[in-house]
């Protein structure tokens, strides 16, 4: 209740509003804010993971943040900071509410070369929607609320506290203060936003009058939590449906209406199908170059509509013909009830079509989903993680060839399966998976990612073995960075000489020992057929599993079809 200071230490009122706001865990290196991890161990029962990196400490707090819901906490010392402020650029490019607290500078010493200390303000700025230093302990709580407040309203995104002082000791001294938290943003999202209904009925207009349109799901349906509303209009209007990477998950993939992800790191049908498109309907996405491999799916000028929670984000790279400001899960529910469901018969045709277009994607690559050879192949891997991950896991994916693989090759089959992917930093999904454990430890998690990705943060098996993070991570091992392989053939004029592999490739390791050591589960598989088993093994170890897969160092990922 506003008005009831006490006097209190930062400390103390930072423990008690992180709790208040929910918060389980926060991922840190230390030394930063001793203070009030000292005071959390008594007043709180927030678990304090000590890690090998700020790096992966953001990544953890990211992922945390996806699986949850909830904004993700790290922390570093002032001269781990700008390593923390790396971890943030895929939050802030998968708009994730993630908010970072990090040492600072005295105002006393500034400029007078202290130890370890540059300006770190300006390097949060491109990577944050909040920026801000806190000097005076008494500005806690406000700046704490304010903290919760943008990460998590709007598009959501991350946010950077500093601290006064290079561990952010102000949070030793005491001042008059109410350790007041608002719950309601505690979580993505914390509005509804209702849209005009005007310029609802106009959209939907348009997307009625439509003969051939297609849905593009991006990851605002799944901040909004959209998913059952965007598969209830899609139903009713019979409108096929495509989806960014990061909305992978709006729609299960084996859903009849369902074409697959579109764009860059895509599904050859999905791109077709908006080809053939007469009407683009984006909903909570961005349109950005990955979803529309550079605004080529669909070319410019295609007709579009677009819905919204940003209105900045409206006609960005479309001009649109109707466009709706508002929650996607609210405008949806809008759209449905007053849909005119009649219209549907128009575009069975067109359903029939891109039903086909789908069919014969399975039949192009049903000979590398299900291929026995050795090395084995990763499409035979998404298949078969598609075949078996658990109906309720959260799925979490590197970038590179693990985006490229895992987005196009593997299928979804619930809508209480979740996929959460990197934005572009190879070497994310690792710690982003044990992060969603965390903000989920009900659920299974899976991880896949590839050898060089795990590369990054291999350290952390070992905070996931003392946290009993039983997360299981899949490494698509073929002993390099393979997704790199076209690039130097192409710059070595076709064909790369022997010593050009030294550029993209590493010494072969099992990882499945390595994990072993650790204390982790490690399972090696060298036979397509041993992968169900060892998946089951893996989700039934009371620790965290490493499995460890020997794929062929050949195989290649299809590019995107225009
Ligand atoms: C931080 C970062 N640095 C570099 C890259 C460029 N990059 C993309 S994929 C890749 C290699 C991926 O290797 P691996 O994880 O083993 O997967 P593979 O392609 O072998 O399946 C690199 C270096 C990146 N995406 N992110
Ligand atoms: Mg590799």
């Amino acid at each position: 209740m506003l008005g009831h200071n006490r006097k209190m230490s930062g400390a103390e009122c930072m423990a008690d509003m992180l709790e208040g706001y929910g918060v389980t865990h926060v991922f840190h290196v230390p030394a930063v804010l001793r203070k009030t991890f000292a005071v959390m161990e008594s007043r709180t029962r927030i678990k304090r993971l000590h890690v090998h990196g700020e790096k992966s400490a953001a990544y953890m707090a990211d992922g945390y943040a996806r699986a949850s819901g909830k904004p993700g906490i790290c922390m570093a010392q002032v001269i781990g900071a700008l390593n923390l402020a790396a971890g943030l650029r895929d939050a802030f490019l998968a708009h994730s509410p993630v908010i970072a607290m990090t040492g600072g500078r005295e105002p006393k010493s500034k400029f007078r070369k202290v130890y370890q200390e540059v300006d770190d303000m300006p390097a949060f700025g491109p990577v944050t929607k909040f920026n801000a230093t806190i000097d005076d302990v008494a500005r806690f709580p406000d700046m704490v609320r304010q903290a919760f407040r943008v990460a998590t309203t709007g598009t959501p995104g991350p946010v950077h506290l500093q601290f006064r002082g290079n561990e952010g000791q102000v949070d030793a001294e005491e001042a008059e203060m109410e350790p007041l938290v608002e719950p309601q943003f505690s979580r993505v999202p914390p509005f509804r936003p209702e849209p005009d209904q005007a310029s609802v009925l106009a959209a939907l207009k348009v997307l009625q009058d439509a003969a051939r349109p297609v849905i593009v799901a991006g990851g605002g349906v799944r901040a909004s939590g959209a998913g059952r509303e965007l598969v209830a209009l899609a139903e009713a209007l019979q409108i096929p449906v495509a989806t960014s990477l990061n909305g992978k998950d709006s729609i299960p993939g084996s859903h009849p209406l369902a074409v697959g992800v579109c764009g860059t790191y895509s599904r050859e049908s999905a791109n077709r199908v908006i080809g053939q498109a007469d009407l683009v309907c984006f909903v909570g996405s961005e349109t950005g170059g990955m979803t529309t491999h550079f605004w080529a799916v669909p070319k410019i000028g295609t007709p579009a509509i677009q819905i919204d929670i940003n209105p900045e984000a409206l006609g960005l790279n479309y001009p649109l013909q109707a466009c709706v400001n508002g929650d996607a899960k609210v405008t949806l529910g809008k759209m449905l009830a007053a849909a005119d469901r009649a219209s549907a018969g128009k575009r069975k045709a067109w359903v029939g079509q891109t039903q086909a277009i789908c069919k014969e994607w399975y039949a192009k690559y049903r000979s590398a989903l299900e291929s026995d050879a050795v090395p084995i192949r990763p499409e035979r891997m998404c298949h078969e993680l598609s075949k078996h991950v658990p109906d309720d896991a959260i799925v979490v994916v590197d970038t590179g060839h693990a985006g490229m693989w895992m987005g196009g090759m593997f299928d979804l089959k619930s809508p209480n399966q979740s996929y959460l992917r990197s934005a572009g930093h190879l070497g994310w999904a690792f710690p982003a998976g044990l992060g969603a454990k965390c903000g989920a430890p009900e659920r299974p998690v899976v991880t896949f990612t590839g050898d060089a990705g795990f590369w990054y943060h291999i350290a952390e098996i070992e905070t996931a073995v003392r946290w009993k993070i039983n997360a299981v991570t899949v490494v698509n091992n073929n002993g390099g960075g393979n997704q790199s392989k076209r690039g130097f053939d192409r710059v070595y004029g076709g064909t790369q000489t022997e010593q050009a592999r030294e550029l993209w490739t590493f010494s072969k390791v099992n990882f499945a020992r390595i994990a072993e050591d650790m204390g982790a589960l490690g399972i090696r598989v060298e036979q397509a057929s041993g992968f169900p088993a060892a998946l089951a093994q893996a989700l039934a170890a009371n620790r965290p599993a490493i499995i460890d897969v020997v794929t062929d160092i050949d195989a290649l990922a299809p590019t995107a079809v225009t």
